[in-house]
């Protein structure tokens, strides 16, 4: 069946620019409908007579006479300048615009005229009738200047994430209340707990089934409704997978991960692995297969955004680099901050934050006020959701305001966009620092606050950055004792330009670490990375609470700190142990380092730079300016355009042309195997290798993920043929056959063999579907934040 992908593509490209051309033809929406009165303002010559007022009148009287316009007056305080309007019925515009235009270019005190042309311009004041929209001071903050996420003006110029829908992955949304009804989607929802397309939740006996509606609300609650408060993509659409009420496995998340993924653009996680300062934990093998499938596929190839939250165990000494969901490339990992931008008590800190929106503080801070659920003791709306929870649905309501504006940014534009537009803030917890490329991190608020003006400008002129290039380094095998403070083990990796040159990467973006340490205290651990350029990630954070005997069995640390650096040079990784001399020493065994970029260089990463900050005067911030997108997207309705009977007419004949191609292409292709079949005997001669790539569909964005198909290396002296494909799982399978010298005959010598790590980012050897269960059920490893 694979073979027929080239016909296919045949008929999309030959389809293609026709698509584009409708598309354009349908794209005018300039009807005004209103009747439009032809004036003009002129500039009359100041030095004419004495320049006084009271000539300039006169002389203006007198010419308005001569082409026949009524004399208006000055123009406000512009004095020389006066405004003409045509009052007659009589001549047509333009016979009107010919004869004004003649008279006003040859008369002497004439130095200047323009006709005026209707401007469009929207009004700037914004009013929602929704009780608790005062309140909200997320969205507008008048008690606090500024501390707010900067959107209203987004709102005046209608991008309110329209087209966009934005699903919560949680214990289920009410989609009955007032405020989520009208943008629900039923299409992007479903329950996994219950395994039916309903993921209305379930009253139980604690009444705090409320989550996954309250946050909800928090992106598309409806305005205007008088009813409760607004969501900050109030234009988006709502959908809810309902999968924390119950015990959750692997399979599950993984299918909540990819649920109706052509229709839900981005998943909201306010959830994740226990809180309790001394687990680290994250997504088990098929987790991490959907996010990463996801994002190749999700959304129409421009990739799935995952959104989530990076943890309320703060009071505990969590640190978010222990939760594989925030440590993930995949996922847009959010902290919180309160409404006075400080740190609060359960925030989590680490070096994968990518950036900070508002939720609650401590008693005296105000929380969230947003939509709730109505049963049991919920009145529907609330004044009190709080924790990182509250803040990833922002965040993904935000990214929804910039796939408005820019529907083909993929996942990977999306991060960059954050990390190019979040605004550091003073904060005495903030320990900022300056990379190599000029972008301000803290562990403690990642590249700062979002702000979804300066998100959805910079969306606007945003082009896609280049395909992802990543780089494995060999399993780095250690095997030496950690030394107690203030002593460290220093350890380097130098990455080359030999190295980068296969995948063309220049500038990074993430850097993983993945270790494998034994010790008696995981907590006393304490893990830094060095990026060539001397930028510092504190990957593994202390943790007093931490006590546990095994230490790190291949744990994925991550960090986002070096983002737009130099990608080549020497890596350095410092451990020490903070405990007592008493402990047994740990033993620093493997690691292996994974970078993460892109072929923009350094110049490239200022140049973009530059054109975002340009971009902020909101002069790109309109319909009538659009870069144009490559194709993979579906037009969306709003742009939808009426089939004609030549466009069917064309189509039939492109779809005829394409069977015909096909069949053509089958019968070619079974004479040839019918032919190989008997050569094959020659071409294997000696110890020389065929080597068959099934590429499938793997297209760009396939590259885009790493898992272009290599050529493997696995041909020995005897070995004649090799087969390799992928599964839907992005396994490599090898099927190697051998020359059996004693028949004409080959065997199968080798199957099922995975595909080779250097390029891999991980794979499936273990299908193990372990069960982990909600919080709330006691025996807990997954729990919902807020
Ligand atoms: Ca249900
Ligand atoms: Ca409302
Ligand atoms: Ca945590
Ligand atoms: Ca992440």
């Amino acid at each position: 069946m694979r073979r027929y992908v080239i016909p296919l593509m045949c008929l999309c490209f030959v389809t293609w620019p026709l698509f584009l051309l409708l598309s354009t033809h349908t794209g005018s929406n300039d009807a005004t409908g209103l009747v439009e009165e032809l004036t003009w303002a002129v500039r009359l010559d100041p030095s004419h007579g004495s320049g006084r007022r009271e000539e300039l009148d006169a002389l203006a009287e007198v010419l308005s006479h001569a082409v026949g316009l009524e004399n208006r007056g000055v123009i406000g305080e512009l004095k020389d300048h006066y405004l003409f309007a045509h009052i007659g019925h009589g001549q047509s515009k333009e016979n009107t615009r010919r004869k004004v235009h003649a008279i006003f270019t040859q008369h002497d005190s004439v130095r200047w005229f323009s006709e005026q042309k209707l401007l469009k311009r929207s009004k700037r004041s914004l009013h929602f009738n929704d009780p608790k929209y005062p309140q909200q001071w997320h969205l507008h903050n008048s008690r606090s200047p500024g501390m707010d996420i900067n959107v209203t003006g987004v709102w005046e110029r209608n991008v309110t994430g329209r087209g966009v829908t934005v699903v919560v992955v949680d214990d289920g949304v009410q989609y009955t209340i007032q405020d989520i009804q009208p943008n629900y989607s039923p299409e992007g929802s479903y329950d996994l707990n219950s395994n039916d397309p309903d993921p209305m939740p379930r009253p139980d006996g604690y009444s705090d089934n409320h989550h996954g509606t309250r946050c909800a609300g928090e992106i598309a609650a409806v305005p205007n409704n008088s009813f409760c408060a607004v969501g900050v993509a109030y234009g988006s659409r709502i959908a809810g997978i309902r999968v924390l009420d119950g015990p959750l496995t692997d399979s599950m998340e993984a299918i909540a991960f990819n649920k109706h993924y052509q229709i839900n653009d981005i998943y909201s996680c306010s959830w994740g692995p226990d809180d309790d300062g001394k687990t680290v934990d994250g997504p088990h093998q098929l987790g991490k297969a959907a996010l990463q499938h996801g994002v190749i596929a999700g959304r129409k190839g421009f990739g799935s955004i995952f959104v989530v939250a990076s943890g309320n165990g703060g009071q505990y000494d969590d640190n978010c680099n222990y939760d594989g969901y925030a440590n993930s490339i995949y996922t847009v990992t959010i902290g919180a901050v309160n409404e006075a931008g400080e740190m609060p008590f359960y925030a989590e800190e680490c070096a994968s934050m990518l950036a900070v929106t508002f939720s609650s503080g401590d008693k005296q801070m105000r929380s969230i006020v947003t939509s709730d659920w109505d049963l049991q003791k919920g009145t529907g709306c609330t004044e009190g959701h709080t924790g990182t929870s509250a803040a990833a649905p922002i965040a993904a309501g935000m990214v929804a305001l910039m796939l408005q504006v820019r529907p083909c940014l993929t996942w990977r534009d999306v991060q960059h966009i954050i990390v190019f537009t979040a605004t550091k803030y003073e904060d005495h917890q903030a320990a900022w620092k300056t990379n190599g490329a000029g972008f301000n991190h803290s562990h403690q608020h990642g590249f700062g606050l979002l702000n979804a003006w300066r998100l959805t400008n910079a969306a606007k002129v945003w082009e896609s950055v280049p395909y992802l290039a990543s780089y494995v380094s060999p399993v780095l095998k250690e095997n030496k004792n950690i030394p107690l403070v203030p002593h460290v083990l220093e350890l380097s990796w130098n990455v080359t330009t030999a190295d980068l040159l296969l995948s063309g990467m220049r500038t990074l973006e993430h850097v993983g670490v993945t270790v494998s340490i034994t010790h008696p205290r995981r907590g006393n651990l304490q893990i830094q990375l060095f990026c060539p350029s001397g930028m510092s990630s504190l990957i593994g954070a202390t943790r007093k609470l931490d006590a546990d005997p095994n230490g790190f069995t291949e744990w994925t640390f991550s960090t986002v700190r070096c983002w737009g650096e130099n990608a080549e040079g020497a890596y350095r990784i410092l451990v020490t142990d903070v405990g007592e001399e008493t402990l047994k020493r740990g033993v620093f065994q493997t690691w292996q380092l994974t970078l993460y970029g892109s072929s923009w260089t350094p110049e490239d990463v200022a140049e973009r730079r530059r054109l975002v900050e340009e971009s902020q005067g909101g002069q790109f911030l309109n319909d009538n300016f659009s870069l144009p997108c490559p194709p993979g997207l579906e037009i969306s309705e709003q742009d939808s355009y009426t089939i004609t009977n030549n466009t069917l007419r064309t189509l039939m004949l492109l779809g005829c042309f394409a069977v015909f191609w096909s069949l053509y292409y089958t019968v070619e292709l079974y004479l040839s195997r019918i032919s190989s079949s008997s050569d094959l005997d020659l071409s294997c001669e000696g110890s020389s290798c065929i080597l068959s790539r099934r590429q499938g569909s793997s297209g760009p964005r396939q590259l885009e993920a790493g898992l272009e198909t290599e050529s493997l290396p696995l041909c020995g002296s005897n070995d004649v043929a090799v087969d390799y494909e992928e599964d839907e799982d992005n396994v490599g399978h090898v099927a190697l056959y051998r020359h059996q010298p004693s028949t004409t005959q080959f065997r199968l010598m080798v199957e099922n063999r995975p595909k080779p790590q250097n390029n891999a980012i991980f794979d499936l050897q273990d299908n193990e579907d372990t069960v982990r269960h909600d919080t709330r059920d006691g025996d807990t490893n997954l729990n919902e934040y807020g």
